[in-house]
């Protein structure tokens, strides 16, 4: 075995958005491509000389390749030690664990998330740093710099690596350790949850449906559920994962997960569903014949967490991202806590973790964590939920409708333009900001606007500042719209349009989400002219 130094010259555009570097897999596939931004990835972060590293992915198409690649690459740069979820696999919620319980200088994470897989879908790399959170965007700045003026890459010459077994083996002076990927993560959910209250619970026969849309999370999900906790065997759907999740999806919503939106509608339908991303980091909640909406999930987990060991008296703030609804504002006024409002993207919780401000955090896009992890984690919030389920008695239905009684209902719903060419929906947003300073006082769609800004973000720990995070135009009544481009595509450009609508506590919380929301949608259409600039006269995805 021999390493050498490979020649290359900078590829333009590997600049990690929202979460990570994320292109089609055929991008992937270049040669010199993935060889690149790894190597950027070292040298932006002062070198891999000595240093352990987390490697597991999704198991999405080019996954087990692109592990070989990278752990020549750690053994030709002199990392000291690489732990390796056995073939390949670990969940993103699995890496933050790993990294801080090992104390390790960081992780990469192969996944495009939520986007689907496969020779022709998108494959993403992810860096997370020491505190096992995403990398910060002073990293990822210095690392796509490097991008920009790589001159040569260093590689091993190696022959297939035996990540197929749990174990150990080594590369040059480099010692890889493969484990197995749930071990460590289930130890820690022991210690944050009443197991025996949700033992206790299935062994009474509750019932439950998760599905792993064919993604990561299946083999956490099967250990834990129907192996540990005692949920009958079937519990888990879609448990396997597959390198094209069987062809779908893995973003779960309403849209993408109708396999257990079905399996939840009717009479016999189990009591609780549940369903994640590709990589593990997202969940969608859902009670017989009804969907817990992403924000009232996290407003609910941080009104009753004291219900679970880890969170019983021991809870100092909340965070949530700028456009998930502000359902938990009001449960954190309540209870007398802090909430942080941040910029879309797990990278803005870490600060507010790691300085003890924050112990649930969350996003409308079906992402929720708290301070075990520096990750958004999908079974995790499972977990929590049926923790409180269990100890609580009633049924998420009546939690629910108990909750709107008690707390008001923020009506919520999120509409994707996808695939909009780039110069439309940049065109859209560019008019939309110039238009921001008159908006007060005006009216659209029959509703007050009380005013609208261009969210900008100071961190409260380190001061930095991130600024056009998206537009927010608040109306009288509690109602708001916000707008912003995704920054996870791969494909032209998406808009994200999020309608909010506040009823209170004595009003009506049984309308149908999208009538309730119309007037909402009625001003942005107004306001921002959607259907002039994208030719659409709907959005293509709801949830
Ligand atoms: C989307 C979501 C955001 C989430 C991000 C990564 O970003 O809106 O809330 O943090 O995906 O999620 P965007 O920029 O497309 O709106 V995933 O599960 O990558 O890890
Ligand atoms: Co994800």
């Amino acid at each position: 075995m021999s390493f050498k130094t490979v020649p290359t010259t900078p590829i333009a555009g590997q600049k990690p958005g929202t979460s990570g570097l994320r292109k089609k897999t055929a991008i992937f596939r270049q040669p010199g491509y993935l060889e690149n931004f790894v190597q950027c990835i070292f040298d932006g972060t002062g070198g891999a000389t000595g240093k352990t590293y987390v490697l597991g992915g999704d198991g999405r198409f080019f996954n087990a390749d692109a592990i070989h690649v990278i752990i020549r690459m750690a053994a030709a740069n002199g990392a000291a030690r690489l732990i390796v979820g056995q073939d390949g696999i670990l969940s993103t919620p699995a890496v933050s664990n790993l990294i801080r319980k090992y104390e390790t200088d960081g992780g990469i994470i192969l996944s495009a998330s939520h986007n689907p897989g496969g020779e022709d879908g998108d494959f993403g790399v992810k860096f997370n740093a020491a505190n096992g959170g995403p990398a910060p965007e002073k990293i990822t700045d210095a690392i796509y710099a490097r991008t920009q003026k790589i001159t040569e890459f260093q590689i091993a010459e190696a022959s297939a690596c035996p990540i197929d077994q749990i174990g150990q083996f080594s590369l040059g002076a480099t010692q890889i350790d493969v484990i197995d990927p749930v071990q460590d993560y289930e130890d820690l959910m022991r210690v944050l949850f009443d197991f025996a209250a949700i033992q206790a619970l299935f062994a009474g026969g509750f019932r439950i449906c998760f599905d792993a849309m064919h993604a990561v999370t299946g083999p956490y999900a099967k250990r834990i559920l129907e192996g540990t906790l005692g949920a009958p065997v079937g519990s888990v759907i879609n448990a396997l994962p597959s390198p094209d999740f069987g062809g779908g999806h893995p973003d779960p919503n309403p849209v993408w997960a109708h396999e257990l939106v079905s399996a939840m509608s009717g009479p016999d339908a189990p009591d609780f569903g549940a369903a994640s991303d590709g990589d593990g980091d997202r969940n969608m909640i859902m009670g017989k014949d009804t969907f817990v909406t992403p924000s009232d999930s996290l407003a609910l987990l941080t009104a009753h967490a004291h219900l679970a060991p880890a969170y019983a008296g021991n809870f100092t703030g909340v965070a949530r991202s700028m456009p998930t609804s502000q359902a938990v504002d009001r449960v954190a006024e309540r209870l007398g806590i802090p909430c942080f409002e941040t910029p879309t993207g797990w990278k803005f919780f870490g600060n507010l973790l790691d300085a003890g401000k924050a112990t649930l955090c969350g996003e409308e896009s079906a992402g929720t964590g708290s301070n075990h992890i520096r990750e958004k984690d999908g079974l995790w919030a499972v977990l929590l939920w049926l923790n409180i389920l269990a100890r609580d008695g009633r049924n998420i239905v009546q939690l629910q409708k108990d909750h709107w009684r008690s707390f008001g209902r923020n009506y919520y719903s999120r509409h994707d333009y996808e695939e909009i060419p780039t110069k439309a929906a940049t065109g859209l947003m560019t008019a939309l900001r110039a238009s921001l300073p008159d908006l007060a006082g005006k009216t659209a769609g029959g509703l007050i606007i009380l005013g609208a800004d261009d969210f900008s973000y100071a961190d409260p720990v380190d001061g930095s500042l991130t600024e056009a995070q998206g537009v927010r135009i608040r109306f009288e009544g509690g109602s708001r719209v916000v707008l912003r481009l995704s920054g996870t595509g791969t494909q032209g450009a998406t808009l994200r349009v999020y309608l909010e609508r506040f009823v209170p506590a004595d009003g009506d919380h049984a309308m149908n989400v999208q009538d309730a929301l119309s007037p909402v949608l009625a001003a942005a259409e107004t306001l921002a002219q959607i259907s002039h600039h994208t030719g659409r006269d709907k959005a293509d995805v709801i949830t």
